[in-house]
């Protein structure tokens, strides 16, 4: 049954993929066989460039996770991956046309199965694209749902969705989402470290998050993130700090609701917006 295409933030463009494919929970088979050689190698190419990047900026528990996602010199099936990914932690992940609606993308992350988009980004766009294609999906999110504690946390995440969607709070998870899963920068006792995925999966992100003196970073405070902006098409001008992602899913444990009048009434700040209240992390 076809559903409706989704358009992501002020992106006036019309959504890519085929959503006719999609069923009405928006997964859809993994059009494998689909994949041209071009395509198989431009994963491949992604690929062998990115984990090159990886050591002093990305988080350990990423690094120890990235080879269960199995091959690297084309674009993975994605039952390879279930096979080790669900008696680790209980994931699956599941076929996407493309960008989905925030409510069906929480319930399923609600129900611990993970939408990866399955097309994948022409080479015209390697350097970059906006739109999430399999190599940001699958190399950017899927290694950390190997980590337990991590896997909870985007469960309990989509959980809280669609209580907030239900609230009409949508949009202050969205930022959560936005500045933890996607953008998110962990204190490890041996320096700063990224865990997002729009950082892990860019090549330029990565090093910037980390080591720019540019943006600023501030310890992750629940209420502080879920007021601010974020920038779709730049890299991000603040960053929120985590110690472990045991904090992330505390922070998740109760439910939200009570935090949304005090984000109402407090309003909205710029992406860049610095306020008193702030623990600043300067780079050591
Ligand atoms: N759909 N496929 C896909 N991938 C996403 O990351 C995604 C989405 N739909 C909605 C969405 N993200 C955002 O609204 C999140 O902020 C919740
Ligand atoms: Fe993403």
């Amino acid at each position: 049954m076809a559903v409706e295409p989704v358009v992501y933030g002020a992106s006036e463009r019309p959504p890519r993929g085929d959503y006719a494919r999609a069923r009405d929970d928006y997964t859809c088979p993994q059009n494998w066989s689909a994949y041209t050689e071009a395509d198989h190698d431009t994963y491949r190419r992604l690929y062998e460039r990115q984990s090159a990047l990886l050591p002093g900026l990305a988080c350990d528990a990423f690094v120890d996770a990235l080879p269960s996602l199995g091959v690297k010199d084309r674009i993975p099936q994605f039952e390879e991956i279930n096979e080790r990914l669900t008696p680790v932690t209980g994931w699956e992940i599941v076929a996407v046309p493309g960008l989905i609606p925030e409510r069906p993308f929480f319930e399923l992350l609600a129900s611990r199965r993970f939408p990866v988009t399955d097309w994948i980004r022409k080479p015209d766009e390697f350097e970059y694209i906006v739109e999430p294609d399999v190599f940001h999906d699958l190399f950017g999110h899927v290694p950390l749902l190997f980590n337990p504690v991590f896997a909870d946390y985007v469960q309990r995440y989509g959980a809280g969705g669609l209580k907030a969607d239900d609230l009409g709070a949508g949009e202050l998870l969205s930022r959560l989402y936005w500045y933890t899963i996607e953008f998110g920068l962990i204190q490890q006792a041996d320096g700063l470290r990224a865990y997002g995925a729009g950082i892990l999966s860019s090549s330029g992100e990565l090093c910037h998050s980390v080591t720019s003196t540019a943006p600023q970073r501030i310890a992750l405070d629940l209420q502080r993130c879920m007021r601010t902006r974020y920038k779709i098409d730049d890299y991000q001008a603040t960053y929120f700090v985590i110690d472990s992602f045991q904090q992330l899913f505390d922070m998740t444990a109760p439910d939200f609701t009570a935090h949304y009048a005090a984000v109402r009434s407090a309003g909205d700040l710029a992406a860049d917006a610095t306020i008193a209240s702030d623990s600043r992390i300067t780079l050591g």
